[in-house]
């Protein structure tokens, strides 16, 4: 049977189910950069950059081991523009008798493609993707009948099964769980490792080009592009991290520096995410370094817990509550998205670098996108659709299955709790003590009311007052407003003032 395999730009795998059992006589893969791909919300350009590049070397690379390859080029005359289309253009070429596929990371895609038999009158098998550490039917299992999804039990669990970083039945050190270590400030003289470096080859060069001229209004630069492109590179970035960040990772993971866009994360999200690095190698690599006594506990624990807690959390979440969690709006904000988040121009400082970094580099950390970015859109009520696509857009990680939950569920609090226990809403004072962000602000961290405050000081009173009809039963948040309620009856009107003028200014 001739089988004509299709594989999809976050689907970068050797091992994809796609490719298993592939003749390399008669069957032919088909890659294809598609502008429906690139602008059904338009992405970052370096991301694009990014997935092109790493698409053209593996097709490359599944060239070198003697697969039939057909690579279409987005300045390709012929470009048929959307996967299925292009999926018909070589059915009409190379004649095959079925086409497979992993199942897209996206609900979007993966609902066109349920049509796309009838549609091209052929069968098509799609495969589950294997690439995740729990399958969804396990996740389904595993979530059936709980009322709110926790990801330190899912966690436990997982650590159990895959027998990592235990000792028999209990956790190494006794505890699952060792956040308590990880919270520490910058502190001055930290010599941060600089991030590991590719200069483009002749494909990213082109591909360059290509993205420059054909995507020259979305957002995002391109200068100084460095990111892995193979699956060596990938590689590389991750045994440097091991050897030179991860001892560091632990303590300083939500410390946040002016110009320090990297600190001691890994930055292979993007690797993961596009399939071109496995979650279990990269936890092994983790879990030898703290046995081999090159890194602590507290380090290793917390960035094993992102990719065999965290990472499998969201993405079993995402396909049990599609498609109803992505309209998800529990607390009906509706305030649109202001201009500064795409120019970067605000004189709140957290903001202004968090975003000219994301504009420069497709990346921002977890605490710069949830404590920074993602409380301003919490406390500001801003629509999560539209906050959603942002961040769906502007970071090279991104897929729809890691953004919603991390965005409505952990940053917005839009579905209700059923993913975090309370909102994640906090004033300056937390941003001041994370950063040196507000030694160089307009604003003044320490006053919490007036022109000169800091925003997220009123603006988080105000958010608190603002919902209290649907957050004020939260256990969570009892103190908080027993605090809110002992201010006086002026205090508590002049935040108000302070929250609508600087809202009513949003623009
Ligand atoms: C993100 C992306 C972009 C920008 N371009 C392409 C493309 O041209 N061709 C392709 O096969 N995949 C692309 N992707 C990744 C897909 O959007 C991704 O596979 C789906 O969103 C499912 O996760
Ligand atoms: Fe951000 Fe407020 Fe600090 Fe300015 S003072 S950097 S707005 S937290």
């Amino acid at each position: 049977m001739k089988t004509l395999r299709l594989i999809l730009g976050d689907q970068l795998s050797f091992n994809l189910p796609t490719l298993r059992d592939i003749d390399p006589v008669k069957d032919i893969v088909l890659m294809a950069e598609v502008m429906a791909e690139v602008t059904y919300v338009k992405h970052h350009k370096r991301k694009i950059v990014f997935l092109f590049s790493a698409m053209r070397h593996f097709a490359q690379a599944l060239k070198d081991k003697g697969l039939n390859v057909s690579y279409r080029q987005l300045d390709d005359p012929e470009n048929a523009g959307s996967l299925v289309d292009e999926v018909a253009a070589a059915i009409d070429v190379f004649g095959p008798d079925r086409i497979v596929v992993t199942a897209p990371g996206e609900y979007r895609l993966a609902e066109d493609m349920a049509g796309w038999q009838k549609q091209l009158n052929l069968p098509v098998v799609i495969l589950p993707d294997t690439r995740f550490l729990c399958s969804l039917d396990e996740f389904a299992i595993w979530a059936d009948g709980r009322k709110y999804l926790r990801m330190e039990f899912f966690y436990r669990e997982m650590r159990r099964r895959y027998n990592i970083l235990m000792e028999g039945d209990v956790p190494i050190g006794g505890k699952w769980n060792y956040d308590a270590d990880n919270r520490q400030p910058p502190k001055a003289g930290l010599n941060i490792p600089p991030p590991s470096h590719f200069s483009p080859d002749a494909i990213t060069t082109e591909v360059l080009d290509l993205v420059q001229t054909k995507c020259a209004d979305h957002f995002g630069k391109l200068e100084g592009f460095d990111f892995a492109v193979t699956r060596d590179q990938a590689l590389r970035v991750l045994n440097r991290f091991i050897t030179e960040k991860l001892p560091q990772f632990g303590t300083y993971q939500d410390a946040m520096i002016t110009d320090e866009p990297w600190m001691y994360h890994s930055h292979i999200g993007i690797y993961l995410n596009a399939g071109m690095l496995e979650p279990l190698e990269v936890i092994a690599a983790a879990e030898s370094a703290y046995r081999n006594g090159a890194a602590p506990l507290n380090a290793v624990e917390g960035f094993i817990r992102q990719i065999l807690g965290w990472r499998e959390f969201v993405r079993g979440l995402y396909w049990l509550k599609m498609p109803s969690y992505a309209m998800a709006n529990f607390l009906d904000a509706t305030r649109p998205l202001p201009d500064f988040f795409w120019s970067g121009k605000t004189d709140m400082k957290c903001l202004a670098q968090s975003i000219q970094q994301t504009d420069a580099l497709s990346y921002a950390h977890h605490i710069q996108r949830l404590m920074v970015l993602g409380n301003f859109a919490l406390l500001a009520g801003l629509s999560p659709k539209e906050v959603n696509e942002w961040f769906l857009i502007v970071y090279a990680d991104a897929y729809e299955w890691v953004v919603l939950p991390n965005v409505s569920g952990m940053a917005l609090f839009a579905d209700g709790g059923f993913l975090a226990s309370k909102p994640y809403a906090a004033g300056g004072a937390y941003i001041n003590r994370m950063s040196d962000y507000c030694k160089g602000c307009r604003y003044k961290v320490g006053e919490k009311a007036g022109q000169d405050a800091c925003p997220f000081n009123y603006l988080y009173w105000n958010f608190l007052a603002r919902n209290r009809q649907k957050i004020g039963g939260n256990p969570r948040l009892g103190m908080i407003y027993r605090t809110y309620d002992r201010m006086s009856a002026e205090k508590q009107a002049s935040l108000t003032i302070d929250a609508d003028r600087f809202l009513n200014e949003l623009v």
